[in-house]
């Protein structure tokens, strides 16, 4: 664990250590302490160095008290209260809290009736029926409680893309400072951006390879080495995953990155193709088979045809190069042939972000610092769309709030020139598929997003119909994270897709592509079944923080794997063309 990391720990469990006792406010500050330390890595550390406890306050979510509690720890390596606490109450509640479901209360009780401790504990009361047995349990909290284990645990082993390619990017930095470095490049499942990664792979070229290895293995971030070449060397990072790096010469490297870009279903269907054609390609480039078209062919490398760039290799063998994100090994091998390959969506190309809370409710940012920061992360507007009533416990905004947050939002529109601000909402989808906010509510709004946050597990043809009664309603704009999965701890919701995609194109409702890491939904599938289906698309950050407006090329990554160009994804139109966009869908479906 890094320093950051374990301040991310121990804040988190102050706050649930206060949640257990009941103390009202204190745990959403420990909780957005937490946060920030995960946020901020190391900057903590060198903020504390260069500034001490007055340089940490001016940090997001961190006042004085939290100050003094980080400045005891860099000065002495521990925190007293902290290592009081884990006397007085020993038990892993940042391990335990990893399943989704397992609150503050649930872990005190599980520690109160069964001394549970650690995961491992749970496991083995689980598999003795023993939880069931705690006063207001039951039978039925155990399943689901089994059912949440098994998905965490499943999820172990695989890593968040967003949590990951940062990381990624920076070995890569560093790399290529290394003298006689020509190249360096991410490979594997982090190239093709997929949504969580088992490993880093790393491609370099070098002149001097074992001055890349030396580099590489004693690079700060890791932890242990697996095992050090001079082609090849493997490590483990201290974040808790394993990074491969291949150095190979110059003249190869197009047929190795191709070869290490995979996935191995496209390899395997791109060799096929080279096959047909008289060719073998391997890691080490593209040949002309020596014997094709005789009875008896003989797989033998002959002649060298090329290994430069992957360009190059697929040009030979007939076809345009697939962008990594679309090498999946499903159609687009046919699609590269025919020349059909999409005009993918480009990095970047999303102006605003339509999913944004505030500090009036759940985020820990005022509607001016989210405005600063997204101009800082390159974008000319966004949408305010704060939680809603229903959902009391994150102060959600009923109409009157709601009215009040509008006027501040007019209020800056006029003194931040430089920007535009549109007034929205997440209205939370009730039960029965009616809305959180009266139409009037609703009708003076820029941007109206709606969402499921409760009853998860209704049927699928409860869940559709709840979906398609909310977004008929005229003034909704748009449905926010369409199946709230949450990688590795919730399921998605049982939807027809296919229905609630019909319902959207006749309502004139786009459907989000959530880039919060852990939400990454839509899916790319689901988005290329929504193109299909004619139906619009915003690419959106879920922004609670200012840091979070970081996740947008995370989501135009999974719209290039959903094939998506430009004309599909919304929020690509400029401040302007959006209004005049949806003044128009407002005059058709309000009339
Ligand atoms: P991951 O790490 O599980 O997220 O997924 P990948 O795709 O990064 O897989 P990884 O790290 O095992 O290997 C990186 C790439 O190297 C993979 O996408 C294709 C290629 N590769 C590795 N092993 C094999 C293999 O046994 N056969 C073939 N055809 N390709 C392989
Ligand atoms: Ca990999
Ligand atoms: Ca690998
Ligand atoms: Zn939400």
């Amino acid at each position: 664990m890094t320093h950051a990391q374990e301040l991310a720990k121990i804040f988190f469990e102050f706050s649930s250590r206060d949640a257990m006792r009941g103390i009202p406010f204190k745990p959403r500050a420990y909780e957005l302490a937490s946060e920030s330390m995960t946020a901020l890595g190391d900057d903590v550390e060198t903020t504390w160095k260069k500034d001490g406890i007055p340089g940490l306050k001016k940090l997001p979510g961190i006042g004085q008290h939290i100050a003094e509690k980080i400045d005891e720890y860099f000065r002495t390596g521990k925190i007293t209260e902290y290592l009081k606490m884990k006397k007085e109450f020993p038990v892993d509640i940042w391990g335990l809290s990893r399943i989704e479901g397992l609150g503050p209360k649930h872990i005190l009780d599980l520690y109160t009736h069964l001394r549970v401790q650690t995961v491992d504990d749970l496991k083995r009361q689980l598999t003795s029926h023993k939880i069931q047995t705690i006063p207001r349990w039951g039978k039925k909290s155990e399943q689901k409680l089994f059912k949440q284990l098994q998905l965490s645990e499943s999820a172990t082993g695989r890593h968040l893309l967003g949590e990951i390619l940062p990381t990624a990017e920076s070995i890569v930095t560093a790399l290529k400072k290394i003298p006689g470095v020509q190249q360096c490049v991410v490979a594997g499942s982090i190239r093709r951006r997929q949504e969580t990664v088992g490993d880093i792979d790393l491609i370099a070229t070098s002149s001097h390879p074992e001055r890349v290895m030396d580099a590489f293995v004693n690079l700060p971030l890791v932890e242990t080495v697996h095992e050090k070449g001079k082609t090849r060397s493997s490590v483990r990072l201290k974040i808790g995953i394993d990074a491969d790096l291949r150095v190979v010469p110059n003249a190869v490297f197009g047929a190795t990155l191709q070869y290490f870009t995979g996935d191995k279903r496209h390899n395997v269907l791109l060799r096929e193709r080279a096959l047909a054609k008289g060719f073998t390609l391997n890691e080490y480039g593209l040949f002309r088979l020596a014997k094709h078209g005789s009875a008896t062919i003989k797989r033998v490398a002959g002649a060298l045809v090329t290994c430069k760039t992957e360009n190059d290799i697929y040009k030979h063998l007939g076809m345009d190069t697939p962008p990594p994100e679309l090498r999946v090994g499903s159609d687009e091998l046919e699609a590269a042939q025919k020349r059909q390959l999409p005009d993918l969506l480009p990095y970047g190309s999303v102006r605003g972000d339509l999913q944004v809370q505030t500090s009036w409710t759940d985020g820990n940012a005022s509607i001016e610092e989210m405005a600063v920061a997204a101009k800082k992360s390159g974008l000319s507007y966004i949408a305010i769309t704060d939680h809603t009533k229903s959902l009391a416990f994150l102060n959600g905004l009923d109409e009157k709030r709601l009215a009040k947050q509008q006027q501040e939002i007019t209020t800056l529109n006029k003194k931040l020139k430089w920007f535009t601000i549109f007034s929205g909402t997440e209205c939370d989808i009730l039960k029965d598929g009616s809305l959180d906010l009266s139409n009037a509510a609703l009708a003076k709004l820029d941007w109206v997003g709606v969402s499921i946050h409760s009853h998860f597990n209704l049927s699928r043809t409860e869940q559709t119909k709840r979906i398609i009664t909310a977004i008929s309603n005229p003034y909704v704009d748009c449905l926010f994270h369409p199946t709230c999965r949450l990688i590795g701890k919730r399921e998605p919701i049982d939807i027809d897709l296919d229905d609630i995609l019909a319902a959207a194109k006749k309502y004139h409702v786009a459907l989000e592509i959530d880039c919060f890491p852990d939400r990454s939904d839509l899916n790319d599938l689901h988005v290329r079944a929504a193109i299909k289906a004619g139906v619009m698309l915003v690419i959106d950050t879920d922004a609670h923080a200012p840091e979070h407006f970081a996740f947008v090329p995370l989501g135009e990554a999974i719209a290039r794997r959903g094939w998506a160009t430009t004309a599909n994804i919304l929020n690509t139109k400029t401040a302007a063309q959006l209004k005049t966009f949806l003044a128009k869908k407002k005059a058709h479906t309000v009339g």
